[in-house]
């Protein structure tokens, strides 16, 4: 772990620059009578989970370069999370990916979380692939398949990772299914549905009350003519057949180019049926790139229509789970992750500087011009300062990445777990 004091050390190096920046953002602000602790307690309190599978390098299927010093356990992949958190404040908790990240020893990891001051985000289901040890085959499906036999499996294995998340106090199962068809005929649409929609339910009714069942959704990859659950309203459609704790999930990566996904999300929110938000950036589909990295504008619009739902009285949606899902094929995976949360919170802290009262009123006149400029004022407005207090006030770094590098924590970690270690799972 950092000591505190050298990321004070850091934090002192930069004062009179962060000031410098800091104090012009809040007269700018001042001017708009914009309370601006407020704005930095609301950062303070935005927390973003980590998954287990983004702290090594991803790849694709072409290859894969990894860089070294990468977790080879869960145990690792918790020390990891720990220290992305003492850097930036915001990432508090760790999603873990069933089997690869099954707790052997539940008591100890509970004690190792709470050192690192982490919880458990969620756990998350996985048949699209085969394990070794497994008798029967996904590859037409798992909760969708034709036979009984591997649909129970399927529905098996999910409860099992119930099991496992109960043992370390998690709440939230997510369920991304890879299944679907690759040619025309090959799946009865129909049936397909009513299978996975009753697998589903065996599922939910294993869960506890207090548990909340993601269902994320995909337009396609892995299979290329039809995904079971390829859009928001079928995410929507198996919420609705399960009951109050299914909530659909919104992946950045899984839409086609263009979709609109901030209408997407307040669509959900009405519905009081957004549960989560996985994080990554997009070009084209599901490439899993750094948050904010390709698209800022869409991003800001998407956080525009959270943050108008979250600060609304009248809206019921129940809090979300934040994630970051992402791979990393150049970069550090962790320089990446400490990237793509600074992005969020930069973000995050925009959404919250819009005048939500005047922007309320050019809707209602028709005034698309003022509407317009309002929202590009603010996405114009570099909040970064803002970020930056927010993690001196909380005890972590103003600039995370340069603490990383300046520290060597990447030479460090290989030095400790060695250059050809591969981080476990996917
Ligand atoms: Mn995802």
């Amino acid at each position: 772990m950092i000591l505190h004091n050298e990321i004070q050390e850091f934090n002192h190096k930069n004062r009179a620059a962060h000031e410098f920046h800091f104090q012009h953002l809040a007269e700018l602000l001042r001017q708009k009578g914009i309370d601006i602790q407020s704005i930095i307690d609301k950062i303070k309190a935005f927390q973003i989970a980590i998954p287990s599978w983004a702290l090594g390098t991803g790849g694709t299927r072409f290859g894969r370069f990894p860089g070294g010093g990468e977790p080879r356990s869960l145990e690792e992949k918790i020390e990891d999370v720990g220290l992305l958190n003492q850097l930036n404040r915001s990432s508090n908790s760790i999603s873990l990916h069933i089997p690869w990240d099954i707790p052997r020893d539940p008591a100890a990891l509970k004690g190792l979380l709470q050192t690192h001051g982490l919880t458990i985000d969620s756990v998350n289901s996985n048949t699209f692939q085969d394990q070794p040890d497994q008798p029967l085959s996904y590859k037409f499906g798992s909760l969708c398949h034709t036979e009984a036999a591997v649909r129970r499996q399927a529905i098996d294995h999910n409860i099992a990772c119930i099991e496992h998340g109960k043992a370390l106090d998690a709440k939230v199962l997510t369920v991304w299914l890879a299944d679907g068809s690759n040619f025309p005929g090959q799946q009865h649409f129909r049936r397909a549905w009513q299978r996975t929609a009753d697998s589903l339910a065996s599922i939910y009714q294993a869960m506890p009350d207090d548990w909340t069942m993601l269902i994320e959704y995909k337009p396609y990859e892995p299979h290329f003519y039809s995904m079971v659950i390829p859009d928001w309203g079928t995410s929507f459609s198996f919420c609705q057949h399960l009951g109050k704790n299914a909530q659909v999930l919104v992946d950045l990566g899984h839409h086609l180019p263009n979709t609109n996904i901030e209408q997407i999300v307040a669509r959900l929110l009405h519905f009081g049926r957004l549960g989560g938000f996985h994080f990554n950036g997009s070009m084209y589909g599901d490439d899993d790139l750094t948050t904010g990295s390709i698209k800022p504008y869409q991003f800001f619009l998407i956080f525009n229509e959270l943050v108008d739902a979250m600060s609304d009285p009248t809206v019921t949606n129940p809090p979300l789970a934040w994630m970051i899902d992402a791979s990393h094929n150049t970069k550090d995976p962790l320089e990446d992750l400490l990237q793509s949360v600074q992005n969020i919170l930069s973000t995050y802290a925009k959404a919250l500087l819009v005048d939500r009262t005047l922007l309320g009123a050019y809707q209602e006149n028709n005034d698309s011009l003022a509407a317009e400029e309002l929202l590009r004022d603010i996405f114009a407005t570099d909040t970064r300062a803002l970020v930056a207090e927010a993690a001196r006030q909380s005890g972590g770094a103003m600039e995370p990445i340069a603490v990383y590098r300046g520290l060597s924590i990447r030479e460090k970690l290989i030095e400790k777990r060695g250059r050809k270690s591969v981080a476990t799972g996917l």
